[in-house]
């Protein structure tokens, strides 16, 4: 076995915790001795132990001697846990082959340097894309406090999200809902628009067994959601929270919605539109690491426009509606030359059933 082989262990190891981290990262680590895996673990859930300490405590004999592969930098401070490197140094491993570095201001490099001084020999950004890869959430909402929006859709290969009578049940197959489902339970937040909600009445919870279902956020600037639809009626069982922007004729309303256990925040632009930029400075203020942005049209546009999105992940079915009035992914007036338009990265494309994913990084302007 070699290196390479243990770090991808260990990135498969880290992958287990998808969904429970967040908002901390997800890291797995292997240690290895005499050509043999002595310990494993992965950070599980936020508030438990790291990977590197799980990987200790699962020692099948001493480590003294042996290479750790960690999927991030180990950390070096007392947060909820204490410091992974002084574990390492506990244990006389002589050798740390990191992958990921950590952005985390209390960490930032120095989780090496105090291994360094200890005599440890230290492998930096070892197989580094490969493990950034399973953490761009963490790497934007430690450095920038707002979380990680996705804008996911899906649409046919002629580009619409509905037929012309507003229809959209059902657009991709199974297996591509399915993937959502998992993006649900994957991303902290999903938020929507009030006209998705009044169109669709939807739930936007995770119907799988053993997912967990993400805090909901409705943009509603006019406080028009339905108190006797699904997310109202469902708020107790999932946290829901409904930004506005009219304060003056919704009070009542607004009374209503805190009986029924709906969070409101009120963030107004100077259209009286929601300040999207606003909002997810309270979000990630509130925890919220990363955002599901399930549009509609309007409410991507906003997102896009506000500059708060980061990937896109485009779910394309290979089947055509037509229509000039069928809604598209990215409604409002658009832009005027194709210089103008955003621009974004294409990082992976892939099948899921007889439908394509394509995501992207969104580069900006
Ligand atoms: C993790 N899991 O396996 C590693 C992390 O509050 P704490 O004690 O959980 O510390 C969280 C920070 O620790 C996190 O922001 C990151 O910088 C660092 N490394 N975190 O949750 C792990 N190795
Ligand atoms: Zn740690």
């Amino acid at each position: 076995m070699t290196d390479q082989n243990y770090m991808l262990q260990a990135i498969q190891l880290a992958k287990q915790g998808e969904g429970w981290t967040n908002p901390n990262p997800m890291v797995g680590a292997v240690i290895v001795k005499n050509g043999r895996i002595i310990g494993k673990g992965y950070h599980k859930k936020c508030g438990e132990l790291h990977a590197e300490r799980n990987a200790i405590a699962s020692l099948t004999e001493s480590a003294e001697g042996a290479t750790i592969y960690v999927t991030l930098e180990p950390c070096c401070h007392y947060g909820k846990t204490p410091p992974c490197t002084e574990a390492i140094i506990e244990q006389k491993i002589k050798r740390v082959v990191i992958g990921s570095r950590d952005p985390n201001p209390k960490v930032s490099g120095k989780g090496i340097k105090m291994l360094q001084e200890a005599g440890i020999e230290v492998i930096e950004d070892f197989m580094r894309e490969e493990c950034d890869r399973l953490n761009p959430v963490f790497f934007h909402y430690i450095t920038t406090k707002t979380p990680y929006v996705v804008m996911k859709y899906a649409m046919t290969l002629d580009g619409k999200i509905a037929t012309k009578t507003g229809a959209s049940k059902w657009i991709t197959g199974e297996a591509a809902r399915a993937e959502v489902q998992h993006m649900r339970h994957r991303y902290m937040g999903i938020m929507a628009g009030i006209g998705t909600v009044l169109a669709d009445d939807p739930m936007l919870n995770v119907r799988m067994e053993g997912w967990k279902s993400p805090i909901r956020i409705l943009c509603d600037s006019g406080l028009r959601i339905p108190l006797d639809g699904q997310i109202v009626k469902s708020a107790g069982k999932y946290r829901t929270i409904v930004a506005y922007a009219d304060s003056e004729n919704t009070e009542a309303k607004r009374k209503r919605l805190h009986e029924m256990g709906v969070e409101t925040i009120c963030c107004p632009d100077k259209n009286n539109q929601v300040d999207l930029k606003k909002l997810m400075k309270y979000l990630g203020e509130e925890g919220i690491d990363s955002i599901l942005l399930e549009g509609g049209g309007t409410l991507n546009d906003s997102a896009l426009r506000a500059g708060i999105v980061q990937e896109v992940q485009a779910f394309i079915a290979p089947k055509l509606f037509g229509g000039m009035n069928s809604k598209t992914p990215v409604e409002g007036i658009g832009v005027r030359f194709p210089s103008e338009a955003v621009k974004l990265k294409c990082t992976d494309i892939c099948q899921i059933g007889e439908d394509i994913r394509i995501t992207c990084q969104v580069c900006g302007k």
